[in-house]
């Protein structure tokens, strides 16, 4: 082979890899997204509008594949974030109750009785103790990017009407996330057992569980009431907002202008969600009591002794969620 001949092999090698890496680039890349909930619930619709505003504005250049029902971590949703940190999965819309076993800052949200309302909800979120919370969960390899809501969580349970701690005396109620939710169910002296989502359903109608704990959407799509649940406790005891979120090396393998529109979707579609859970409140409620659940309201004197009952979680759980942050989110609350 003469040396011409061989340089324009060589060229024409080179301009067909240049053509490839072109194309390759070109090509859409997807990204694995994780959610507890299917898009039956708010949580999975809050995913997949995340998904479809990112394919929207980024013409098809990234991809969200949302994997619903806690299948990339087989089943434990308590998984989820070691998953995400680690990179077996891209990103999570996710329960901060799920990711509090890893990020103890979580926890906030899940001390009994601390949210009053959707209010101090907000206040918090997009206040200090939010951004404290955003940091803690992005020094652990976890970019967040949006805030979402699972909603607050009732108490529902097989056995009879629920309107003070006695009333709880030895019912087996299924928790999960961290051992916060133990702690709060032993000081109302009933017998906490963690469990994940997908085993709650079946220890709910075989009776292996008396109870559970859960916003009303989910009470309501999943018709728990069905499954032998029919009183219910609207307590308000802690609520569970949700995190759109992406791993780290992900993130930053990411153009800067694809970063923006998966950030812009992700607080859009949190906010979309957000509204359109909380305007279907009443509504389901009207369902669940429709199809038969006795619905138990507190007195202001009612609520007052869960809030007693349970004021040793917070004594306990302070300094593991750390004080800074706890005084953060009350200022917050206080100044809603
Ligand atoms: O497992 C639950 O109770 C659920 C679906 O609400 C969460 O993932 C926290």
């Amino acid at each position: 082979m003469t040396t011409t001949r061989h340089l324009a092999k060589l060229a024409a090698a080179l301009a067909g890899a240049a053509v490839l890496s072109a194309s390759l680039s070109a090509q859409a890349r997807e990204l694995s997204v994780s959610t507890v909930l299917s898009d039956a619930f708010p949580w999975g619709q809050a995913a997949e509008k995340w998904a479809e505003l990112v394919e929207e504005r980024t013409e098809g250049r990234l991809t969200l594949r949302v994997y619903p029902n806690s299948q990339l971590v087989a089943g434990d949703q308590t998984r989820e974030f070691s998953a995400m940190r680690s990179g077996l999965i891209d990103a999570a819309v996710g329960s901060t109750i799920n990711w509090s076993p890893q990020v103890p800052e979580l926890n906030l949200f899940s001390l009994p009785f601390f949210l009053p309302d959707e209010a101090a909800v907000d206040a918090v979120t997009a206040g200090a103790a939010g951004e404290m919370i955003f940091e803690a969960i992005e020094s652990r390899d976890v970019i967040p990017l949006a805030w979402g809501e699972n909603g607050f969580r009732q108490l529902s349970n097989s056995r009879g009407p629920i309107s003070e701690p006695a009333d709880l005396d030895g019912l087996k109620i299924r928790v999960v996330g961290s051992p916060l939710f133990q702690d709060t169910f032993n000081a109302l002296g009933a017998d906490p057992t963690q469990m994940s989502w997908t085993d709650a359903q079946p220890a709910l109608t075989t009776g292996a569980v008396d109870g559970q704990e859960n916003p009303l959407s989910v009470f309501d799509v999943a018709r728990i009431d069905q499954v032998g649940q029919q009183n219910l406790t609207l307590w308000n005891y802690m609520n569970d907002p949700l995190i759109f979120a992406v791993n780290r090396q992900v993130w930053d393998s990411l153009e800067e202008g694809d970063r923006e529109i998966l950030r812009e979707a992700a607080v859009e579609a949190g906010q979309w969600e957000i509204d359109m859970t909380r305007e279907e409140e009443s509504g389901r409620l009207a369902a669940i009591q429709e199809r038969g659940v006795n619905v138990t309201e507190l007195t202001d004197q009612q609520y007052q002794a869960f809030v007693e009952a349970t004021a040793e979680v917070h004594d306990k759980w302070l300094p593991r969620i750390g004080e800074a942050l706890v005084e953060a989110a009350r200022e917050s609350v206080e100044a809603r």
